[in-house]
């Protein structure tokens, strides 16, 4: 056997430079590059290594779990296809990955995460930054990776690569195990060689598979269908991943059924299809909440039917209402009773289509959907043109935007007030053109994430929606956007904190305690002082963007306008009206209200909590 004599992280990026993967006859290469950050647990093995590989794009960010943000918003605007590997010290470089794993894994999304690691041969511990175990000394942070990885590994001998990279390959490009994966690399380890068989380090194909569903359960979910009155499709982010998008628009066309989407799901549709009856849920449309209300058939396809798709289990009130639920994953196939299509949806919707095209709602069925979804576009443009002169609503922010933005361009946001807004509010016009992360719902995501997008896409625009409190937590990557050379339109909102747990908070009865940006007045010591001085703009200006502050929908409409003269990072910070929100469309959400209180107004949320608990239901049959 031909072997080359390599360090165990020369070897790595050699690997992972030569993986390609491949689905519907189309090859692309798998990895990007690699993001990181250096220090003493890989500047001299996986830093060398990318000094040696200059064709392996490396690059740095300014934290780790930004990288790793980013590197999940790569991977969902390329369907999962493309990917990046991130690097990090020891210790807390590495640990600062973790929120970013989880990030990567509730969303199914690859993202290949090398944190160093302590030395394997122990002899100097503790190293700088090393927690030390008292019961083991096979134990390091990095073990707490665990639980957030679809895969996890350390690779204490140079060889043990041969068999670990096979396996990241395998998971990485799993339509089903996709997530964070994990190879944790001891710094000694990383710098040690090892006779690499060169077969091991030719370009390798990774088939990405279309499963078919079992043929018994595909013809009763058409018989199922068949007997329905009262269909709703909810679609999710498996529609994406599928790129089944012109399968459902032809089946959704071809039998009237009416598509509701999931917070991932959105887009699935384009908002003017016929059968496109926008969010369900919690963040629901009127329209889709009703249907959901009174659905005889829900077919789930690609989603994991959380809390904010079932509104805590009270979406769905048919007594008889069954579920046909079509995933890659069984685990999510099996929920709620339902009929489990293990199966890809492209594969799936074809087969319906062909199977069911003599069927079709009834026309009072059509009238309803026709109707509802016509007073949604009317309850949408009354948000959107509010006709405020001063400070703007937050619909109207996003309305302006969806008027500004070509259909091409990307929206992009995670947590706050803005996902349940444009959930709702959003008008898609083309696919991957609104991108939410709200598996985790992760602030601080937006920033990086648009330039994961933006490094995807380079053609489209991009624009973030980012609250003023997750640019707190992380307005960092704006530096490296200008450090890449991409453009990034970011929308900071300024509403003087956290609007959304702001609302929760008066809603739990708790009146907006601790969630706005106030100062403590030394008087009272609590935090009822005046608002924190924030000046986003001037921030923004420091870190290199080019910054625009606005008052008005007037200004804001111009800056937008003023912003697509420049090829720099842009930052709008537009000043809203908070107490003009956006309402919710007959949902509920379950957060646990205090059971025993002398306040009155938690009181009085509980007494409300209970009622509406009541309507939370079990799927057994
Ligand atoms: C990392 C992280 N910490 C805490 C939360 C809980 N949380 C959800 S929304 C929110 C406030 C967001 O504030 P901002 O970005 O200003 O958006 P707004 O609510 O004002 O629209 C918080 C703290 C979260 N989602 N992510
Ligand atoms: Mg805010």
């Amino acid at each position: 056997m031909k072997t080359i004599r390599l360090t165990t992280a020369q070897a790595l990026i050699r690997f992972l430079k030569n993986q390609f993967v491949e689905r519907d006859g189309r090859q692309e290469r798998f990895f990007a590059g690699v993001w990181g950050i250096f220090g003493h647990g890989n500047v001299a093995g996986i830093g060398q290594a990318l000094l040696e590989n200059p064709d392996f794009p490396f690059y740095p960010s300014r934290n780790e779990q930004a990288h790793v943000h980013l590197a999940s918003a790569f991977a969902k605007m390329n369907n999962r296809k493309r990917a990046f590997a991130c690097t990090s010290s020891i210790g807390p470089g590495a640990t600062n990955m973790i929120t970013g794993a989880a990030v990567a894994t509730i969303n199914h999304l690859p993202v290949l995460l090398m944190p160093g690691d302590i030395f394997a041969r122990r002899n100097v511990a503790p190293v700088l930054q090393q927690l030390e175990w008292g019961t083991s000394q096979d134990i390091s942070v990095n073990d707490c990776f665990k639980p957030v990885s679809r895969y996890w590994d350390r690779i204490s001998r140079p060889e043990q690569i041969l068999t670990a990279l096979p396996e990241v390959m395998r998971v990485l490009t799993s339509p089903v195990e996709t997530g964070a994966v994990t190879l944790a690399m001891p710094q000694d380890v990383q710098t040690e060689p090892h006779a690499y068989p060169v077969d091991f380090l030719e370009p390798r194909t990774w088939h990405i598979r279309r499963q078919p569903a079992d043929p018994a359960l595909l013809r009763r979910s058409v018989e199922w269908i068949r007997e329905s009155r009262l269909p709703l499709i909810v679609a999710g982010g498996g529609v994406h991943y599928s790129e089944a998008y012109q399968a459902l628009e032809k089946f959704a066309a071809l039998t009237g059924i009416p598509v509701a989407e999931t917070m991932a799901g959105k887009g699935s549709l384009n908002f003017d299809h016929p059968q496109e009856v926008g969010a369900i849920g919690v963040t629901g449309t009127l329209i889709a909440n009703q249907l959901a209300q009174g659905a005889d058939l829900v077919i789930g396809i690609g989603t994991r039917y959380s809390d904010f798709t079932t509104s805590s289990k009270t979406a769905f009130q048919n007594p008889g209402v069954r579920f046909i639920n079509l995933n890659v994953a069984e685990f999510d196939a099996y929920k709620h009773a339902a009929l489990p299509l293990v199966a890809d949806a492209r594969l799936v919707l074809e087969a319906w289509a062909e199977a069911l095209g003599n069927y079709h709602v009834a026309d009072a069925y059509a009238g309803v959907i026709h109707q509802g979804k016509e007073a949604w576009e009317r309850e949408v443009d009354r948000l959107y043109h509010l006709g405020t002169t001063g400070l703007p609503a937050q619909s109207e922010v996003i309305g302006a935007l969806n008027e500004f933005m070509r259909p091409q361009d990307v929206l992009i946001n995670a947590a706050g007030s803005a996902p349940g807004d444009i959930h709702k509010l959003w008008r898609s016009r083309e696919y991957k053109s609104y991108h939410m992360e709200y598996g985790y719902s992760c602030m601080g995501y937006e920033i990086p994430g648009a330039l994961g997008i933006k490094m995807a896409a380079p053609e489209r625009e991009v624009y973030a929606l980012v609250g003023d409190g997750t640019y707190l937590m992380m307005p960092s990557e704006i530096v490296t956007s200008i450090q890449e050379g991409r453009k990034l339109n970011l929308i900071v909102v300024d509403n003087h904190g956290f609007a959304s747990i702001g609302s929760l908070s008066q809603s739990v009865g708790n009146g907006s305690f601790g969630t706005v940006y106030r100062s403590r007045d030394p008087g009272s010591g609590q935090l009822d002082g005046d608002y924190l001085p924030i000046d986003f703009a001037e921030n923004a200006r420091g870190f290199g963007a080019v910054d625009f502050d606005t008052c008005s929908l007037a200004e804001f409409k111009q800056a937008l306008v003023e912003a697509q003269k420049t090829d720099r990072t842009t930052v709008i910070v537009v000043h809203t009206d908070n107490t003009l929100k956006v309402p919710g469309y007959e949902s509920w959400w379950d957060v646990a209200v205090a059971e025993v209180s002398e306040i009155p107004a938690v009181q009085e949320a509980r007494r409300q909590y209970e009622e509406q608990i009541k309507k939370e239901r079990y799927f057994f049959n």
